[in-house]
């Protein structure tokens, strides 16, 4: 890589090592923790230096960031791209600065006591973070949270306040997780000198920020660092096995107990591990196969430790679905029955805020998905925030969890380095998201070049490893049917295939469909006998346009090219298809680029989550598929099954 390109990134320390330092539970409020959320207004400032660096030769992190030049109100959480008039800011590479100063409560400051730290739900892509202009950590990736214990720092003066500085540079590079490449524009008669672009391999825009809650959060010293959970069932009795671990000191009694929805303590056990049993278990179940589906218990923890002033406690209360998941040579099982994917791609993605969290469009976006009938999504191409996964849990919405491998096409990004940081992702995914019910799979990458001699070791030592971190669920990665050798798929348990049929070639041949799809199963079945999932297929449709015969790009073509598809999908799912997921959920933005009309057009909702003509069509194929595809009434109950509950 071209040595400016570096200087870019600044003063970029590579995470090294697996082993991941402590848990990452969710920051939830209990009787022993408080939370105080930083979103709002942020003073931000981005480095438009020409090597990028004057933020750190000037140590902005030092003192107030208004002490050191101009500053922006920038809101958190939010993608800093579109909210400016600024085309500069929207396009920008390299360092950004984001400063919040923050009034503690007294007992936080004072109180030796307790522990105070700082989380970030997500900054993308390398961040930096100094609390009181002293450095305190330093994360790599985008879509992942990372905290820091700012006790000693917030707690050593008379101080009640404490001001935080978070540097972030959103470059991509060979090494990064998605990767991409900068490129250098090096004749002088066509682009000014230093004149260099971001390049990347994937269909999304770069938005870049601090996309996800920021927070800060309090525990006892002796707390409840990180929990497992996973769950069985045998005949009816619903088996919890749990392992907790306990930080802060050795010497501590360790109580958990099992609730149901009515509060009723259904099992209960002491010490690190162990296994709870819970008889007549209320199973977790998918959106529309059972009459009540997504039944969460909660486990209550409790640590106690002795002190001087008596015994502290640390509480922590997590939300449990017991169900299994199991793949065969034809199908997905959930609860030892037979699962039909019907569902969704998505994005983290909207206007003005880019891929900032944000609640209204989160239930927004739930609500479309019960409307339409999904049952499934997949987190397409990254991880998406911990809140979405929540509501999959409570909602019964079945989760594809993706890591950001997404876009790996060159020999470079196949080497040592790459793939040491590819695993420490899917640890980081792994150790974040294992508890949610509503995760079945991860899928380690989406459409790699699987076909690079490199990609044989690298995949297979990738699933080996995210098979070690977490036994209990399958692992995929996603492919593209145009691959003519795929050098992962041996080491997968089930096959994901995107293709773009009369879209990406055959233009307006919808007519080939039907053949082309019907061998591309066939091929891949041959080949592996695994189930397959059809992960993505879709056509542009630009809302409003309509033209019939059906020309690409008018609705009218998005809902032809998808029944050409269900027709196929109709034939193969009595076999061995277990699922169709559409491309995409919503319209999205993407680079600029001459074949992308204001972002990628493949939504069946707009970017503001209006339906377009598909979007009817596939809603009334999701409830059909949810009546036909739903678990047959258990013996003495699930009436209303029978009854039609499903219906449009
Ligand atoms: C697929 C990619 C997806 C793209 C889609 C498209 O996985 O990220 O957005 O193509 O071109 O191959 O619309």
């Amino acid at each position: 890589m071209h040595p400016a390109a570096w200087a870019a990134l600044g003063p970029l320390l590579w995470a090294c090592g697996l082993a991941l330092r402590g848990g990452m539970l969710y920051p939830r409020e209990s009787p022993s923790r408080e939370r105080k959320e930083l979103h709002g207004l942020w003073s931000f400032r981005a480095d438009f230096s020409e090597n990028r660096q004057r933020g750190f030769e000037q140590r902005w992190y030092r003192s107030p960031l208004r002490e050191s030049g101009p500053t922006l109100d920038m809101p958190v959480p939010s993608s800093f791209n579109d909210v400016g008039q600024d085309r500069q800011l929207r396009s920008f590479v390299g360092w950004v600065w984001y400063e919040r100063e923050v009034t503690l409560p007294q007992r936080w400051t004072q109180d030796l006591g307790t522990r105070v730290v700082l989380r970030i739900g997500s900054a993308h892509y390398y961040a930096i973070v100094w609390v009181n202009g002293v450095h305190v950590v330093e994360h790599e990736g985008g879509h992942l949270p990372f905290e820091a214990d700012i006790s000693k720092l917030v707690q050593s003066g008379p101080l009640s306040s404490c001001r935080i500085t978070i540097a972030i540079n959103n470059t991509l590079t060979p090494h990064t997780l998605p990767p991409g490449t900068i490129l250098h524009r090096t004749d002088t008669s066509k682009y000014p000198k230093g004149y260099f672009v971001q390049n990347t391999n994937f269909d999304f825009f770069n938005y870049a920020g601090l996309h996800r809650p920021v927070l800060l959060y309090t525990t006892p010293t002796t707390y409840i660092d990180d929990i497992t959970v996973t769950t069985s069932v045998d005949q009816g009795t619903g088996l919890v096995d749990y392992q907790i671990f306990v930080q802060g000191s050795e010497h501590f009694q360790l109580e958990v107990r099992l609730l149901d929805q009515e509060g009723k303590v259904v099992a209960q056990g002491t010490g690190c591990r162990g296994q709870l049993q819970v008889p007549n278990a209320h199973l977790w179940w998918p959106y529309l196969m059972h009459e009540h589906p997504a039944y969460l218990y909660s486990l209550e923890v409790r640590v106690t430790t002795q002190t001087a002033a008596g015994p502290v406690s640390d509480f922590y209360t997590l939300p449990v679905g017991i169900r299994t998941v199991e793949v065969t040579e034809r199908q997905f099982l959930i609860n030892g029955k037979p699962f039909y994917f019907h569902g969704v791609n998505k994005h983290e993605d909207a206007d003005i805020r880019g891929r900032g969290f944000d609640w209204a469009l989160l239930v927004k976006d739930f609500n479309l998905l019960r409307w339409l009938g999904a049952n499934a999504f997949r987190t397409s191409h990254y991880p998406y925030a911990e809140e979405v996964l929540q509501l999959c849990d409570r909602y019964g919405i079945v989760v594809i969890d993706e890591s950001p491998g997404v876009g790996i096409v060159l020999a470079q990004s196949y080497g040592n380095r790459s793939l040491q940081h590819h695993l420490e992702v899917m640890g980081e995914l792994v150790r974040r998201d294992k508890n949610h019910p509503a995760v079945v799979m991860w899928s380690v990458a989406n459409e790699p070049a699987s076909f690079l001699p490199p990609a044989g070791y690298y995949f297979k030592t990738l699933i080996a490893h995210t098979k070690a971190l977490d036994p209990s669920r399958p692992v995929t990665f996603v492919t593209n049917s145009n691959y003519e050798a795929d050098l992962g798929a041996p080491y997968v348990d089930v096959i994901c295939v995107n293709s773009y049929y009369s879209w990406y070639h055959d233009y307006g041949h919808l007519e080939v469909i039907p053949l082309q799809l019907a061998t591309q199963f066939e091929n891949w079945y041959r080949t592996y006998q695994k189930p397959i999932i059809q992960s993505e297929y879709g056509a542009g449709a630009i809302p409003g346009f309509h033209q019939d015969p059906p020309v690409m790009f008018s609705e009218e073509y998005q809902k032809a090219l998808l029944q050409q598809y269900h027709m196929v999908l109709d034939e193969k799912r009595k076999n061995y298809v277990v699922g169709e997921l559409i491309w995409n959920f919503a319209d999205f933005m993407t680079d600029q680029a001459p074949q992308r009309v204001m972002g990628n057009k493949k939504g069946i909702f707009t970017r503001q989550r209006q339906p377009k003509a598909a979007a009817f069509l596939l809603r009334e194929r999701y409830w059909q598929l949810a009546n036909d595809t739903r678990r047959p009434p258990a013996a003495g109950g699930a009436q209303c099954l029978e009854s039609g509950l499903f219906h449009v």
